[in-house]
């Protein structure tokens, strides 16, 4: 039995059907897998059919919170959005910070999944036990901003809102899901899945109490952690600039992704920094629920796009400035707006703008191909209308719209080299060429290229960036376990803990006082270990094989040297990247391929989906 914490109940709407039900799950998937993305995998594997193409009405979309989200405890107002991705085929989720993750725990429910796929444009409401289908024919084609304004002054402004873009309508493999007009989720095209099902939007509200065993605990400690945060050295820097601030890091390291990650320093960098963008752009800024550390910047143009405002944060602004050579910060400014507004997710749609400049300087694509843009490193106008032309779908955009990898398959000669991806998901904003540490958190992230489960490039700067032994690997996987395992399961912002250095033991406490059940560190990593051995079985089930090269960053980082800024000349060693996924594999309990051992299996409490696999013909090694 469940005494607090978990409300113990998923929401499940078929919009085939037209129906829902409320299912009451089983505790042990609650005491083994927390919530968030563990539930998403644990769902995934139990009820999605093997090998379902991810746009197809039987794909499960799931929106899962956990036990700590809501309270009043440092930025709790969180939401994981997963399912299997259409942009790379395997297991993918995203984090978004929205009123709809209060507002699901509110509604009495752990989690919504949505299966099927209606008949006509809709969006669904929950309030509570009621679930109702409306039609979305009027929304259809709105921008996120427009359908956001509509739903909340129809439901209040506190309602939870969770909508999709033109992007999503147009089944773009990387339309992001959004909230709060500028809050963005699910990379791996969590969103095409929601156009998918005809599904514009989600709208939830509740008022139940949230469940905690000890309340009093949780206020109290949660006002203390709270002081911490403000209190912490970091907090007026961060308070200023929020995640923008490591921009001018990235630059004095030659990690800022630059022409499609050919270098790591951009020569116009100091036009768009943390700092210029506080100091002369900055309008205010916004935050999630329950969080005193506010990071929305929103910026507002001052001459060419006068008056467009746009959130700010290091992975869109680098991806739309540097990566693509642009430096006019209002360029930037207006490129995140249209993503937003379309809602696409700014990475991969920068990293595809990118891969496109390049194919066209190096003459693999032709101007008719994309209907008359000529795309170059710097042009802010050619990059808008091949943003364009990805979301309308129109002539290659059409090939761009299913990713770099798909792209550069397409294409083919040495376009593979700079289609920069691993898994099909585009890398986040970091250049490894210097990296090695950062390359196997690319290389073994568990939705493909993401930073969000072991950022480690801060660390490995002051670790040393040459050093390639196994401390690095170790630190890789501690931080996945952490970020990728405590983090979205509780599911709360893990920005407390690594920006401002709000102490893990907090979670451990808010925990126990949230579900009546002491876990200790070790517990939560090996329920982390599961949940990762997990969705890499899950990648396996759906691949049907699984080989290491699947585990290696783009080519480009090993044979193209860096050409500018101050480690010009440097580049990832091939053998030392293999030695540390041999190290990597083996602390893991995979074999020399990457697929976890029948003993890690077994170890971890998965012997059943160990047999699954091995029935498909998925040779375990002992
Ligand atoms: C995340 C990825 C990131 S990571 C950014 S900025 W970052 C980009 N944001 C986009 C955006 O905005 N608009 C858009 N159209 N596309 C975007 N794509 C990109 O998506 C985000 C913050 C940030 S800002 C980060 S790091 C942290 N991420 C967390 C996480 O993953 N888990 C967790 N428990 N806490 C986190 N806290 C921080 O949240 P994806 P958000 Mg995002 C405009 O989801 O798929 O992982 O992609 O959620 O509410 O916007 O907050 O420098
Ligand atoms: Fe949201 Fe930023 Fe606060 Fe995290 S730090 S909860 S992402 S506003």
């Amino acid at each position: 039995m469940l005494k607090g914490g978990w409300t113990g109940k998923i929401l499940w709407i078929d919009l085939t059907k037209e129906k829902s039900t409320i299912w009451k799950y089983d505790p042990s998937m609650a005491l083994h897998y927390i919530g968030g993305r563990g539930f998403a995998i644990r769902i995934l594997w139990d009820h999605l059919k093997p090998g379902v193409d991810p746009l197809h009405p039987d794909n499960l979309l799931i929106f899962a919170v956990g036990p700590l989200t809501g309270f009043p405890l440092p930025s709790s107002g969180k939401l994981v959005v997963a399912s299997k991705s259409p942009l790379t085929g395997g297991y993918g989720d995203g984090n978004i910070g929205t009123k709809a993750s209060v507002m699901m725990r509110k509604a009495g429910y752990d989690a919504i999944v949505v299966e099927g796929k209606a008949d006509e444009p809709v969006y669904v409401y929950v309030e509570e036990e009621d679930v109702t289908i409306h039609s979305a024919k009027d929304l259809w084609g709105a921008d996120v901003r427009e359908v956001h304004k509509e739903l909340t002054n129809k439901y209040g402004r506190d309602s939870g809102i969770l909508t999709i873009g033109k992007a999503g309508e147009n089944l773009v493999r990387y339309a992001i899901v959004m909230s709060e007009e500028d809050r963005a989720g699910g990379r791996p095209g969590m969103a095409a899945v929601m156009g998918s099902k005809n599904l514009k939007a989600l709208v939830i509200r509740g008022e139940k109490p949230l469940p905690a065993v000890d309340e009093k605990t949780i206020k109290e400690l949660g006002a203390k952690a709270y002081k911490d945060i403000k209190g912490a050295p970091m907090y007026p820097h961060w308070m200023e600039q929020g995640t923008m601030m490591i921009y001018e890091w990235c630059q004095e390291n030659s990690v800022l992704p630059t022409y499609n990650f050919r270098e790591g320093f951009f020569e116009e960098a100091d036009k768009v920094t943390g700092k210029v963008m506080a100091e002369q752009y900055k309008k205010y800024q916004k935050g999630c629920p329950n969080c005193n550390m506010p990071c929305g910047n929103v910026a507002e143009a001052k001459k060419r796009y006068k008056g467009t405002k746009a959130e700010m944060d290091y992975e869109n602004v680098a991806m739309l400035s540097s990566n693509i050579g642009v430096s006019n910060m209002d360029d930037v400014i207006k490129l995140i707006r249209e993503a937003d507004d379309l809602g696409v997710d700014t990475i991969s749609v920068g990293s595809a703008i990118a891969f496109a400049i390049e194919a066209y300087k190096k003459g693999y694509l032709k101007e008719d191909e994309l209907d008359g843009i000529k795309p170059d490193w710097g042009d802010a106008a050619s990059a808008l209308d091949l943003m364009h032309l990805i979301i309308e779908r129109k002539k290659f955009g059409d090939v761009l719209a299913a990713g770099v990898r798909y792209a550069s398959l397409r294409l083919g000669g040495d376009t593979v080299k700079f289609a920069m991806h691993v898994k099909g998901l585009p890398i986040t904003a970091y250049d490894a060429h210097v990296a090695p540490g950062m390359a196997l958190a690319f290389g073994t992230s568990s939705i493909g290229a993401h930073h969000k489960e072991a950022w480690i490039i801060a660390w490995e700067a002051q670790y040393g960036f040459e050093k390639v032994d196994k401390t690095k690997v170790e630190k890789v996987i501690e931080l996945q376990r952490i970020r990728g395992g405590w983090f979205e399961t509780f599911v709360t912002c893990r920005l407390p803990w690594i920006e401002v250095g709000l102490s893990l033991d907090y979670y451990l406490t808010f925990m126990e006082a949230a579900t009546g059940i002491k876990y200790s560190a070790g517990d939560l990593n090996r329920i982390a270990d599961r949940i990762y051995t997990l969705i890499r079985g899950f990648w396996i089930r759906e691949y049907g094989y699984w080989m290491r090269s699947m585990d290696m960053p783009p080519m480009r980082w090993f044979e193209e040297p860096l050409t500018q800024g101050p480690k010009k000349g440097a580049h990832l060693s091939l053998d030392a990247y293999n030695q540390m996924l041999d190290t990597y594999y083996e602390l893991r309990g995979w074999d020399r391929n990457g697929i976890p051992r029948r003993s890690t299996f077994d170890n971890l409490g998965l012997s059943k989906e160990a047999r699954e696999l091995e029935a498909m013909g998925i040779e375990l090694t002992p």
